[in-house]
């Protein structure tokens, strides 16, 4: 397949992102580090959970005002979506917004390349094609992709996992994605109760805490390191001053988790920080979509407030 793979982020650049990460006296690990192929069957299992609202939320907007949306955006556009993964999401999109052509961005290759090989099956008269990226720098489109009519659709609220000056950094990458005539669609969780909150990122069955868990599996094969996975749980809290649900990894026991050339000791109760999913307010998000260079927005959001989806213009 002619997966365009041009990384920014090599393996050697990996290993001293997450030996630093850990090395740190608040040891952490970036959340992209999530998603290896298990990670990705997990999040996609996440998705479907009782407590996890944002995608069904989401889901049921795009549903509810796929009309409005698809007037807003116009048809024939170059849609680039930012963290396709499955490709489920666009998949709906592609009934009302009928695109020419669509770019699907992951850092996940593997799993890339087979959602893409699937859409191309589903709809062969759109050009479809996977980059390999990583959202934290710039994403290196097909050189012969037209600058006009692009549609960046980031749904799922996955810009709540950057802290706001990433978030802000990220938009701004966005907005040169795109030319006057382009938007960008995303996707925004909205502020809400902690209860719900926590919950929908401490789910009863426990698929969450495999997640976050998992991500210690994913480095001990980036960085042949030798984390125990029965020696951590999992913790999700509302940080309200913050605004944003914090998930950590939290030793049980006191340990020692060696790497070639390191070592690091864990005393019972220390933490991994692994995520952070920062919750806005619209008022909150639009104003750091403004300093990100868009200027016009309109929003669609659930009886509830849940969830926002948002159309932003340059
Ligand atoms: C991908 N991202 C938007 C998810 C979130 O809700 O922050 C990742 C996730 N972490 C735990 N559950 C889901």
């Amino acid at each position: 397949m002619d997966i365009n793979t041009i990384m920014p982020n090599t393996e050697s650049l990996q290993r001293i992102e997450i030996i630093e990460g850990l090395s740190q006296p608040s040891a952490q690990i970036s959340p992209k580090y999530f998603y290896d192929t298990k990670g990705c069957e997990l999040f996609e299992a996440i998705t479907l959970l009782p407590e996890y609202y944002l995608t069904r939320t989401e889901q049921s907007i795009m549903a509810s005002y796929s009309e409005q949306i698809a007037q807003a955006v116009g048809k024939d556009q170059t849609i680039i979506e930012l963290g396709a993964g499955s490709c489920e999401k666009v998949r709906r999109l592609f009934h009302s917004i009928k695109p020419a052509k669509f770019i699907a961005v992951d850092i996940a290759s593997d799993f890339l390349v087979e959602s893409v090989r699937n859409l191309r099956q589903e709809f062969p008269e759109i050009d479809i094609r996977p980059v390999v990226a990583d959202l934290t720098s710039d994403v290196i489109l097909p050189e012969d992709l037209p600058m006009g009519k692009r549609l960046v659709f980031y749904p799922g609220s996955s810009i709540g996992n950057f802290d706001r000056q990433d978030a802000l950094a990220l938009l701004t990458r966005i907005r040169r994605l795109i030319d006057v005539d382009g938007a960008l669609l995303i996707g925004v969780d909205l502020r809400k109760n902690s209860a719900i909150l926590e919950a929908a990122y401490d789910d009863a069955a426990g698929v969450t805490a495999a997640f976050n868990l998992n991500v210690l599996n994913h480095i001990n094969r980036l960085i042949a390191s030798d984390f125990k996975l029965t020696q951590w749980r999992h913790l999700a809290i509302f940080n309200t001053d913050e605004s944003r649900i914090e998930m950590h990894l939290e030793a049980i026991e006191d340990t020692q988790v060696s790497w070639p050339d390191g070592k690091r000791y864990f005393k019972t109760g220390e933490k991994i920080h692994t995520e952070n999913s920062y919750k806005y307010t619209p008022e909150v998000f639009m104003d750091l979509l403004t300093q990100g260079g868009f200027k016009h927005s309109q929003m669609w959001t659930d009886e509830n407030g849940l969830f926002a989806v948002m159309l932003a213009r340059p």
